[in-house]
């Protein structure tokens, strides 16, 4: 006869067992070079990452509530190895607690393993590290910027579903301390409660308008003081007069999102009123921005890590490289992009 202290002693076991192959994977993804990537993991261990990470956004609410101390990141698309020398550089979970504000898949080269080691640290310390759902994890987006082929060439269209079926139950949004409201892309005229959020059905696409567009599309814009039409096609763009009500009616204090790219790696808006974070360093190979992250400490000051490219190391690198061998290049461009110029900047929120 099975007891009820039998079933928890099992459930016990179960969940350790959990455990240690996360921690596994996730040690495994720090020993990720470009070369050894497709012998890392089997597609099968991918897959059982997907279906654990969509049964626990699920449980989680839409709507997060998260205690500084916390770092928040912007956009990754796909850029793994800048993803890795963003943790060296601002901690490892679980000693550092973060929020990503979405967008790890399309445009860079390794989605697949952004989004896997993400999902692993989620799982295995759901306290600790929490992430949002940007205008990237989305079907029809991923089809057309690049996670569809990198999934099918790499592994499978099995895998792409298991992704976007993970990605159809992630929360929206995130209120750090009462006080700073996070998403990806932007406030919305028509949330007027935050309870709203609490009766989205999941899972579920994103639509090209309503909360949930604004939440991961939209885009703060000088030209309206308060919301008008976007150009992206989804969302809409809102300004400053706008972010002034929003906290106002939500009696909030600060708006943090992410979704374009800033030079700095983070931008005010409306008089410090919303900061836009993006940690995509030289991103997609072409622009020169810079990378940063943003620490909350327990009394709520903000201040930012900032990893700028040197692209003259980066150009001079690259030459040299190509007249090594492939084995020793892969070397150098691990140690280039730690190489970065790091930066902390503190802004008190409250002198401007
Ligand atoms: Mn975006």
């Amino acid at each position: 006869m099975t007891t009820t202290s039998d079933a928890k002693a099992g459930a016990d076991r179960q969940k350790m067992k959990v455990g240690i192959w996360l921690n596994n994977v996730i040690e495994r993804f720090k020993t990720w070079t470009p070369k050894n990537c497709q012998k890392l993991f089997s597609e099968k261990e991918l897959l059982e990452l997907c279906y654990r990470a969509r049964e626990s956004f699920w449980k989680s609410s839409v709507r997060l509530e998260i205690k500084a101390p916390v770092k928040i990141c912007g956009d990754i698309h796909g850029q793994y190895e800048d993803l890795l020398a963003l943790l060296e550089l601002n901690g490892w979970p679980p000693e550092t607690k973060y929020l990503f504000l979405g967008d790890y898949v399309d445009r860079g080269p390794f989605s697949v393993e952004v989004i896997s080691l993400l999902f692993a640290y989620q799982l295995l310390y759901p306290d600790k590290v929490f992430l949002l759902r940007g205008n990237h994890e989305s079907r029809p987006v991923n089809m057309q910027y690049g996670f569809f082929l990198e999934c099918r060439k790499r592994f499978s269209t099995t895998l792409y579903d298991a992704y976007q079926m993970a990605f159809y139950c992630m929360p929206l949004c995130a209120v750090i301390s009462d006080k700073i409201i996070c998403m990806h892309g932007g406030i919305s005229e028509d949330l007027v409660d935050l309870k709203q959020l609490d009766k989205v059905e999941r899972p579920c696409d994103i639509p090209d308008i309503g909360v949930i567009a604004d939440l991961t599309w939209a885009d703060p814009d000088t030209s309206v003081q308060m919301y008008g039409e976007s150009n992206r096609g989804a969302g809409r763009f809102f300004g400053p007069e706008a972010v002034k009500k929003f906290l106002a009616m939500h009696n909030l204090e600060l708006v943090v999102r992410a979704h374009q790219v800033v030079y700095d790696g983070y931008q005010f808006f409306a008089d410090r009123q919303l900061v836009t974070i993006f940690s995509a360093p030289f991103y997609c190979g072409t622009m020169d921005n810079a990378a940063a992250v943003m620490t909350v400490d327990e009394e709520l000051v903000c201040s930012f890590t900032v990893m700028r490219p040197n692209l003259k190391k980066i150009k001079d690198k690259e030459k040299e490289n190509q007249e090594k061998k492939e084995t020793e290049q892969d070397k150098e461009k691990k140690v280039m992009v730690i190489k970065v110029l790091v930066l902390t900047v503190l802004v008190d929120l409250n002198q401007s």
